[in-house]
């Protein structure tokens, strides 16, 4: 019988992995990809009798290719906290989903493993952004506050490594960084003493310090945009760029424009944060938009409708 592992590419996908290896050592074949690759499941080849575990992807934009697997024999094990749509009940399928605003996939995984692995837990929920449930998950650790920031520290690392068109554009392949983690029941071990961890942290800090001196424009009372180059670090840093400008400037709107090797742009656009309103409708405007209130994006904005977006963006905030 053969074993797969399903998994997303960021630190909630690899930390939620991470739990249930400790928990349930095993040899497995590792499925993933970048951050935004998340229609994985289609890649399983698995055979009757085989076992499937799924972390933190969609069931909703995985659902034809589970069923497909549950016809075939295969039992599938499906963790995850983003939109899941109707889900089939079947004996072969065991299903963990909650979908709350603050609960992250590795929490799930902590919660059918009683905590067994709590740091790795809190690393992962660091890295989806929820950092006062990590927070509070982390409390019966009792922690040192700087044993506590190097787990989201580690959390945003694992996180920003997943950013990319493909994999190429990568520190760390996600398989790889996994199986650079498996060994280490400690994260704080890992951070301290696995030279994954120090190249991360370089990277990201090269990697901001590039997007940082690129131009801030402001095309309107209320707007900055920037516009960053067809290259690998721009693809890497892009949306954790946008999240630390909207930040610094929280009653201001965001776009961050990364030119596409072909030509275009991929857009990222944050609503102003005192308001986390408009980006969603904003981007709709365009072919290829879509995303939440707060945060939204486009993901091909040809070159000659630049000035048709730049309109639109000072317009709708
Ligand atoms: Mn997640």
């Amino acid at each position: 019988m053969a074993v797969f592992d399903v998994f997303n590419g960021d630190a909630d996908g690899i930390c939620a992995l991470q739990q249930l290896h400790l928990s349930e050592p095993r040899e497995s074949v590792l499925v993933t990809g970048v951050k935004r690759d998340i229609a994985l499941v289609q890649r399983v080849d698995a055979a009757p009798g085989d076992a499937v575990t799924v972390l933190d992807i969609s069931f909703d934009k995985n659902r034809a290719a589970c069923v497909a697997l549950l016809e075939r024999g295969v039992s599938v094990r499906y963790f995850d906290h983003h939109f899941a749509g109707e889900i089939p009940a079947h004996p072969n399928l065991e299903v963990h989903i909650e979908t709350l605003p603050d609960k992250g996939t590795s929490l799930l995984v902590d919660d059918d493993l009683g905590g067994a692995h709590r740091a790795w837990a809190v690393v992962g929920t660091y890295g989806d952004n929820f950092d006062e449930a990590a927070a509070r998950a982390a409390a019966p650790l009792g922690l040192a506050d700087a044993d506590l920031a190097l787990l989201r520290e580690l959390g945003i690392l694992i996180n920003y490594n997943g950013y990319g068109a493909t994999v190429a554009d990568l520190h760390f392949p996600p398989a790889e960084l996994f199986r650079s983690l498996a060994p280490y029941a400690d994260p704080l071990v890992f951070a301290r003493e696995d030279p994954a961890f120090a190249r991360l942290r370089e990277g990201y800090r090269d990697d901001m310090a590039r997007a940082e001196a690129a131009e801030i424009v402001q095309p309107g009372p209320r707007h900055r945009y920037v516009i960053l180059p067809a290259e690998p670090w721009a693809r890497r840093v892009g949306g954790v760029y946008a999240n630390a400008l909207a930040q610094a400037q929280p009653e201001l709107a965001h776009a961050l424009l990364t030119r596409l090797p072909a030509g275009g742009f991929v857009i990222s656009v944050r609503a102003p944060l005192v308001t986390r309103d408009g980006a969603d409708a904003l981007c709709r405007q365009f072919e290829t938009g879509g995303g939440r209130k707060a945060a939204a994006g486009i993901n091909h904005l040809p070159e000659s409708a630049l000035d048709d977006f730049i309109a639109a963006f000072v317009a709708a905030f």
